[in-house]
């Protein structure tokens, strides 16, 4: 047998080409306006805080958007708020969907840009627009926001990563957006974000195992909501207790998903399960919590 391997050939590309030329425009766009808008999502704040954007935008004013708060814990969302507050960073929580976040965005923004409003003040160009550039990983909504910032819909949006290809600028009154394709990174530093990432699909399904996707979920969120997991699928404790595959495989047959011979249809669980979880019907969940700050 050969002992030559490709020691790439099971790693995920979930890193592909095209993100890191999103990288590179970034690089270039980034002179051109005032202001970052780094969406997050809020059930993973940290894990959707992508290191490669914090790097290009480390010199210009950012605003933390904690997108997505109507499916997160409410609770969860409202101390991942103070946690970057504390740390002196604008971040407001809000469903880019919903035409309310947009005040507390345009608020927000203005407080992280009093000194160039000053600026251009002074110099008499008070009128001037202000640019803001939409950063983000794929699928946490930017596009999304733009529509509703702008009251029209403007950038294309959809239900999986990737939708975005290309800049695009939107004017919305006296701001000019700019739609940023989602990005990614190389390296993750630990399993955690890179599952939590496709959990709530930023990278794209077909290069992950779903079924471990799934039973990983179910396993996450039933440590933390059980009686949510309980409630949606109708489970007694015994069941909610079994081990994860075997918990899979009983909701799979509760939903009456069975192959031939009467076993169940872990495949089609999976893709229910994932699907519901993302369209919220086990209810409002956090997968991350803040880091508890050193005294
Ligand atoms: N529930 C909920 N769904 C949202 C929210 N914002 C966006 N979405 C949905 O999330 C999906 C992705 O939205 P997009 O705006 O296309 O995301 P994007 O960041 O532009 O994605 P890429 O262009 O692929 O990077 C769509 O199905 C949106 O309807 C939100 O605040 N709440
Ligand atoms: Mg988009």
């Amino acid at each position: 047998m050969s002992q030559i391997q490709n020691s790439n050939q099971y790693q995920i590309q979930w890193f592909p080409g095209h993100m890191a030329k999103t990288l590179r425009m970034m690089e270039e766009e980034i002179r051109n306006v005032d202001a970052c808008l780094v969406l997050l999502d809020a059930r993973i704040p940290l894990s959707s805080l992508n290191p490669e954007i914090e790097k290009i935008a480390a010199h210009k004013p950012r605003l933390y958007i904690l997108n997505k708060a109507d499916l997160a814990d409410p609770a969860v969302t409202a101390a991942w708020v103070r946690y970057f507050h504390a740390a002196e960073a604008g971040c407001v929580a809000i469903s880019a969907k919903q035409k309310g976040g947009t005040a507390a965005v345009k608020t927000a923004i203005d407080a992280e840009l009093t000194e160039l409003f000053a600026k251009r003040e002074r110099r008499g160009m008070a009128g001037a627009k202000t640019a803001l550039m939409l950063c983000g990983i794929p699928n946490v909504g930017k596009s999304t926001f733009i529509n509703t910032f702008a009251g029209s819909a403007r950038a294309k949006a959809a239900d999986r990563p990737g939708v975005t290809r290309g800049k695009q600028w939107v004017t919305a009154g006296k701001y000019d957006l700019l739609d940023m394709p989602g990005v990614l990174w190389k390296k993750f530093d630990s399993p955690k974000i890179a599952s939590n990432l496709a959990f709530i699909g930023s990278i794209k399904d077909d290069i992950l195992d779903g079924e471990e996707l799934a039973m990983n979920l179910l396993d996450e969120v039933r440590a933390h909501y059980p009686a949510k997991v309980a409630e949606r699928y109708a489970l007694t404790p015994e069941t909610l207790a079994l081990p994860p595959y075997e918990l899979m495989e009983a909701i799979a047959k509760k939903r009456g998903m069975l192959i031939r011979g009467g076993e169940a249809d872990t495949a089609r669980a999976a893709v229910m399960l994932l699907d519901e979880f993302r369209a919220s019907k086990w209810g409002r969940i956090s997968l991350e919590v803040p880091p508890e700050r050193e005294a």
